[in-house]
């Protein structure tokens, strides 16, 4: 039975992966970073009363390299998926420190903890690196492995910089280390703070009588959309091949987020425009225009290929979310509030 490590396992693709690998007859560790309230609602169908027997969580963070190391060091593990960061492009300027710290030196932590095993003890231990379209910033589309890295924030340079520490470790020390480049994927379960859920959310909540408008940023950009858990059956497949190198994982085709709503409004039939509003305050201080991957080279060496259109995933959101917000609605009528409130500026 194969043993995998993953840090950032409550979030979107970490619940995913965890499906996946836990079908594929997986022995599966996650690390869970310690919170006020509850963060494992994603996986709490595998880790909750019913727990998957295969499946353990341990408290850690990317920010601990004694605790990450520990980890590595009992485990020793067949593969590492490091998808934890702080993956949000427009609070990465609010935290630029904290966001180099976890989704840039974080990488390092871990490539350091699994060469101290490889050279301990030869246990060979496969890495993979969340890589991030962001890298490519304001270099022109279409964008492959070999476009040059533009980054345009705090979060991009700290990818770029977990990137190149994956490389170096790879060239180094004979790591099988590999980066997917993976483009902007969604899911029902993506954070409520990316423009897809938070328009898919706002569509439910809506059409249910539950918010009046939705303000958005920036409309025109554009935006290589993919399905998350399709994603990650990418992310499986670099680390079973026989060699480790980089992938750019991307379905070839980019829409604006103006198409992005003006599709998931019109599946309630809503018309979008009586109810989108734009707010300077979503602006970015440097935007990424128009990302889109050519996904040519990974489809031909792994065998993949997206299986999820455009309009199914915006269906499949569209539809998760008039269902939560039905819910909503009931409990709104006794009184009562499910929706919690955030910083809001996202
Ligand atoms: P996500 O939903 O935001 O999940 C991020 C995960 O990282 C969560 O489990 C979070 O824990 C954890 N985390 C945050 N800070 C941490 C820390 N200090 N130590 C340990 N774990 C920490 O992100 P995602 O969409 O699943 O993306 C997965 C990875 O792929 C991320 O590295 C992201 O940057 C990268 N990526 C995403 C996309 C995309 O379009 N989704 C594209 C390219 C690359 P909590 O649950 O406690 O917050
Ligand atoms: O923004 C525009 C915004 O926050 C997409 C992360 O997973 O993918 C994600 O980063 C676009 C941007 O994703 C709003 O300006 C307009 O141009 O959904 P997003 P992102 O920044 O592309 C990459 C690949 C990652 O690696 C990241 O981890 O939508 N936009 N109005 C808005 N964006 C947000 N969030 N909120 C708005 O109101």
């Amino acid at each position: 039975m194969k043993t995998a490590l993953l840090t950032g396992v409550t979030g979107q693709d970490g619940s995913y992966l965890t499906e996946l690998l836990l079908e594929r007859g997986y022995m599966v560790h996650g690390i869970v970073r310690r919170s006020s309230t509850f963060n494992t609602n994603r996986i709490d169908h595998l880790c909750g009363e019913e727990a998957h027997p295969h499946l353990t969580l341990h408290y850690g963070d990317l920010a601990d390299s004694i605790a990450l190391s520990r980890l590595i060091n009992t485990l020793q593990p067949d593969e590492v998926y490091n998808l934890g960061a702080q993956s949000h492009v427009k609070v990465s300027w609010d935290q630029a420190e904290y966001t180099a710290d976890v989704t840039g030196v974080g990488v390092l932590r871990l490539l350091e903890a699994i060469r101290d095993v490889q050279e301990r003890t030869g246990k060979g231990i496969r890495f993979y690196q969340a890589s991030s379209s962001e890298m490519y910033g304001s270099t022109a589309p279409p964008q492959g492995l070999a476009t040059p890295f533009h980054p345009r924030s705090p979060y991009a340079c700290a990818k770029v910089y977990g990137f190149w520490q994956t490389v170096n470790h790879r060239e180094s020390y004979d790591i099988f280390a590999c980066n997917g480049i993976l483009f902007n994927h969604e899911s029902p379960r993506r954070g409520e703070t990316f423009v897809t859920r938070k328009i898919t959310r706002a569509v439910g909540r809506i059409k249910m009588g539950l918010q009046k408008k939705l303000s958005l940023g920036n409309l025109e950009a554009r935006r290589d959309w993919g399905h998350a858990r399709d994603y990650v059956e990418a992310m499986y497949l670099m680390l079973q091949h026989e060699v480790a190198r980089d992938y750019v994982v991307a379905t070839g085709t980019a829409y604006s987020v103006r198409e992005f709503a003006q599709r998931a409004f019109a599946l309630v039939d809503l018309d979008w425009e009586e109810y989108v509003e734009v707010n300077p305050k979503f602006f970015r201080l440097a935007e990424v225009e128009h990302l889109l991957g050519d996904p040519q080279d990974t489809c031909d060496t792994l065998g993949w290929k997206p299986q999820t259109s455009f309009d199914q995933l915006i269906e499949e959101m569209v539809e998760t979310d008039m269902e939560m917000a039905r819910r909503e609605r009931v409990l709104h009528d006794a009184g009562l509030s499910l929706c919690l409130a955030g910083v809001g500026n996202e």
